[in-house]
């Protein structure tokens, strides 16, 4: 901690927003990235959008690098303060200000929990369908600047696709009204989209209109036994081009139900290869006809079993099984790499061939597991002590190779941040990479808002 920094601040902002506990200042040094601890010289914890303003003035009057917060849980290395300086975190900022029934819209602010929204839009018969694994904890302000997704993106899109608005404020201390309250409006540039996905490197945002849509009447979910992954992604891609439209389709392959049975979390008997979680929603008219006939489809597309999941309870329990891989996998193997890559849905069973051959030929434990629907799967390297960094480039090196050269990309949802920025001029070609250079520069002309990100250093 910078105390001159931190005092200075306290100046300009009142003591609240300038919190000194040592566990604060610990926790926002990480995130979910496993990529080491950054401390800041200051946190600072506005209390809305003009102390937000103020600071951010501050900071480009000073020339001091700031590295925006929200609840910590992204994967890429976005939320670290690889150049030191302030990290604003947005805990405070965390009002649900609005749900308009007849607008379909909820206003929010950036450091809302996603789930709170989830619960309190289903209350009145909404529906917000972004569901990051990470649900309970993330925050909306996160999931903007990284373009979250999750298992219902596959029917339902990514956080983009529901963003309507958005507030900002640019370094120097400039506040912008982006978008509008209307489903449509075409008028200027998107600047919305290009703010959704940039990983916190352009502005902070304050203020989140997003879109609703009426919550579907029933769900359903069965789960569907495979020979193998393959097999399993085979049949996603049969399922797709027949027409069913789950609201997720998720895979898990051999390794990691084994992890989940190791773990008490998966009980069913005997060998499984993969293992396909089919949710289906819509109304409650024809949904008999609608589970069977997705069912009978995944069978003929070469299930060995499908099991109904028969009531909500159990349908709960299963998404609880799933939304915890990725911890359950943290706590196995603390030194685990997981990737994020996305492919297009046609060529995911070469994909999983593919990351057959990846384990093989550096013989490494390869497990994957994911949002099969949409051809996102999170690549875990599963190894018990940290790889050597050679070898560590090499296998992501090849991942990354398969994915791209199939059509794909470097991250599906998660983000390039530092875990991912010396791989961008795999998928980017120079050109691309100059340009969104130069982008980065009209809102931040001096680099001091989450320097370091998404792109190498020059
Ligand atoms: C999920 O789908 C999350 O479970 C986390 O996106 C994935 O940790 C991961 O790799
Ligand atoms: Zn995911």
């Amino acid at each position: 901690m910078d105390e001159r920094l931190c005092h200075r601040l306290e100046q300009l902002l009142g003591a609240t927003a300038l919190p000194r506990e040592a566990a604060l200042y610990q926790a926002c040094a990480r995130d979910e990235s496993n990529l080491g601890s950054y401390p800041p010289d200051a946190v600072v914890v506005p209390a809305d959008a003009r102390e937000l303003a103020l600071l951010l003035e501050f900071a480009g009057a000073e020339g001091v690098p700031v590295t925006p917060r929200g609840a910590g849980t992204g994967k890429s290395g976005g939320a670290l303060a690889v150049r030191g300086g302030i990290v604003v975190s947005t805990a405070r900022m965390n009002r649900l200000l609005e749900i308009d029934e007849a607008d379909l819209v909820a206003v929010v602010e950036p450091g809302l929990i996603t789930g709170a929204l989830c619960e309190a839009v289903q209350e009145r018969g909404l529906f917000y369908p972004p569901d990051p694994a990470s649900l309970l904890s993330c925050s909306l302000g996160g999931n903007v600047a990284e373009n979250a997704g999750g298992p219902r993106a596959f029917k339902y899109g990514v956080t983009r696709h529901y963003t309507l608005a958005l507030e900002v404020a640019l370094i120097g201390g400039q506040r912008l009204s982006l978008g509008r309250r209307s489903t449509k409006s075409v008028t200027g540039y998107d600047l919305v989209g290009l703010m959704v996905g940039s990983e916190g490197t352009l502005g902070v945002i304050s203020k989140i209109t997003l879109r609703l849509i009426p919550l579907p009447m029933q769900q359903q979910l069965f789960v569907a036994m495979f020979d193998d992954a393959v097999a399993a992604g085979t049949a996603v891609t049969r399922l797709v081009t027949a027409g069913v439209r789950p609201s997720a389709m998720e895979l898990l392959d051999a390794q990691i139900v084994e992890h989940l049975r190791q773990s008490g979390r998966w009980s069913a008997r005997g060998q499984v290869g993969a293992i396909l979680m089919v949710e289906l929603d819509g109304p409650e008219e024809g949904a008999v006809e609608r589970l069977e006939r997705a069912a009978g489809l995944t069978e003929s597309a070469g299930a060995s079993e499908v099991v109904v999941a028969t009531d909500a309870g159990r349908c709960r329990a299963l998404w609880e099984m799933r939304r915890q891989v990725s911890v359950m996998l943290r706590d196995a193997c603390p030194h685990k790499l997981s990737e994020d890559i996305a492919v297009p849905c046609g060529a995911l069973p070469e994909m999983l061939r593919r990351l057959d051959r990846i384990a093989v030929d550096h013989q490494l434990e390869v497990a994957a597991y994911g949002h099969a629907g949409d051809g996102n799967l999170h690549v875990n390297i599963l190894s018990p002590e940290p790889l050597e960094p050679a070898s560590r480039d090499a296998v992501l090196l090849a991942i990354f190779r398969a994915a791209i050269s199939l059509g794909g990309t470097l991250s599906g949802e998660h983000g390039i941040g530092l875990a991912k920025r010396d791989f961008l001029p795999l998928e980017q070609e120079a050109g691309q990479i100059a340009v969104q250079r130069q982008l980065k520069r009209v809102f931040d002309p001096q680099e001091l808002l989450n320097p370091g990100k998404i792109f190498p250093d020059a």
